[in-house]
């Protein structure tokens, strides 16, 4: 055998085993899951392409979640494809730490021309939850630089959810999220949250009534003082506590608040982010500016972790004062900027751009709300939430059960009718590929119908 077998049939050998079912299940402790539940009834994909996965039994399964909220150009798309296996085999890794290679300047320019005009500077991370709590030091050393680091307090907002990292866990709202794991972060406080089925079941798009819960900030204000206050963070659209969505003018008031106090503003865009609403963030797609963006998901496609905080001028700024050979920020990750992750990302921003990505939700946003609406006189539907290609049905809880009817329908679409959804309590969530047809909606909405119905 030659050298070129020997390493054709380990190739092969990787291969067979990535898209097998696995013999033994228990090592692997796996996040966010009922270990115990899962490995009595695995849910096993092998393989992707396009708007499916494949199962490991080898059935077609259609992907309404985009992955997690990440695959927003569908699956194994060719150009990150050959991005990745020729990055990894040109510059596997290079420090950036006092060094530097090519790949994360040029996207950081990538990024910059595709973000709104204040939001010019780039710090690359590896996750959505290292970005939040990069953004949350940043916010906090910059106030420090400024001469007011007395500001130390973070605000967040009940059902929020930034990762789960200590500081994306304090100023996070997600009880089970925060329940377990002690006192947390000290001196955080949190807005309201703005779901209010009373008032607004069914709303087509953002909900009419309110806008005054925005209100709370200038309670909080006065309650801590905003000398105390460093930054505000929320999701523009809440993905993981079911799909809340901001009431209109909402994100406007929380602006102008913060800008009265000198508060910073961070949109957390883990999910929201490249193309999911309409346009590259839904910091446009509303029409309100932040001082930072966090974003992680589609950045890469999902393909490669990566995540990126978006920094203003006015924040970047007040860290380059003071002697140039001084480390302007004391914080950074060995995989900050990762050669395959910039190579990912880039293919992906490519890929987004000629398929025209970012409009998509836009141009099927109204063919995709009257689907999800058309679901609305189904047994136990008691809210139906979209905007842009994000929908969410709510369902009623089983008595003493909270969560467990849209497990049953989960996982009746998995098995039952190869169609890959989410759920986080009673919410159905779905956020598909941005490159799926009306005939993939079609799809999703007939077999999520006939799940519930089927599922007492
Ligand atoms: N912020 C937001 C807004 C997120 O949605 C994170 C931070 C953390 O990202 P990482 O990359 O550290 O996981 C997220 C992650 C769901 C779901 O089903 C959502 C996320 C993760 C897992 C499941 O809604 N979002």
């Amino acid at each position: 055998m030659t050298a070129s077998d020997t390493e054709s049939a380990l190739g092969d050998a990787y291969e067979a085993q990535a898209v097998a079912a696995p013999e033994h299940l228990d090592a692997f402790w796996m996040p966010f899951s009922a270990n115990r539940q899962f490995k009595q009834k695995p849910r096993m994909l092998a393989s992707a392409s396009g708007m499916h996965y494949r199962s490991v039994d080898g059935r077609e399964i259609l992907d309404a979640t985009g992955g997690l909220w990440c695959c927003n150009a569908g699956h194994a798309r060719p150009r990150i494809v050959e991005a990745v296996q020729r990055q990894i085999a040109t510059l596997d890794f290079a420090p950036t730490f006092q060094m530097g290679h090519p790949l994360p300047f040029v996207l950081a320019e990538r990024l910059a021309a595709i973000a709104p005009p204040s939001l010019k500077h780039l710090f690359f991370t590896n996750s959505g939850s290292e970005a939040v709590d990069s953004a949350l030091k940043i916010a906090l050393a910059y106030h420090r630089a400024r001469g007011e680091g007395q500001r130390t307090r973070l605000i967040g907002r009940e059902k929020g959810y930034h990762g789960v990292g200590f500081g994306g866990m304090s100023v996070g709202g997600m009880v089970n999220n925060r329940k377990f794991f002690g006192p947390m972060l000290p001196g955080v406080d949190h807005l309201r949250h703005t779901l209010d089925i009373s008032r607004n079941a069914f709303s087509r798009g953002l909900p009419w009534h309110g806008v005054e819960l925005a209100e709370d900030l200038e309670r909080l204000v006065q309650l801590h003082d905003a000398s105390t206050i460093a930054a505000v963070i929320i999701e523009p659209i809440s993905g993981s506590a079911g799909v809340v969505l901001p009431p209109a003018g909402y994100l406007q008031r929380i602006r102008e608040i913060c800008d009265k106090h000198g508060i910073l503003l961070i949109f957390d865009e883990v999910i929201t982010g490249y193309g999911r609403v309409g346009k590259a963030f839904a910091a446009q797609r509303f029409d309100v500016t932040p001082d930072m963006i966090t974003t992680a998901k589609g950045l890469t496609n999902g393909s490669i972790p990566m995540g990126a905080v978006f920094v203003s001028d006015k924040v970047h700024e007040a860290f380059m004062q003071g002697p140039e050979n001084m480390i302007d920020l004391f914080h950074g990750y060995t995989y900050s900027g990762h050669p395959v992750a910039c190579a990912a990302a880039l293919a992906t921003l490519d890929t987004y751009e000629e398929e025209n990505l970012f409009e998509k939700a836009i141009e099927l946003g109204p063919y995709w709300e009257n689907a999800v609406h058309g679901l609305r006189e189904l047994p136990n539907v008691v809210d139906i939430r979209n905007f842009g290609l994000i929908g969410a049905i709510e369902l009623a809880p089983r008595d003493g059960k909270p969560g467990a009817r849209a497990f049953d329908v989960f996982t009746r679409c998995f098995h039952e009718k190869d169609l890959l959804i989410r759920t986080t309590g009673d919410v159905i969530a779905l956020s598909p590929p941005l490159i799926l047809e009306k005939s993939h909606i079609d799809q999703i909405f007939g077999r999520i119908a006939e799940a519930i119905r089927e599922t007492n």
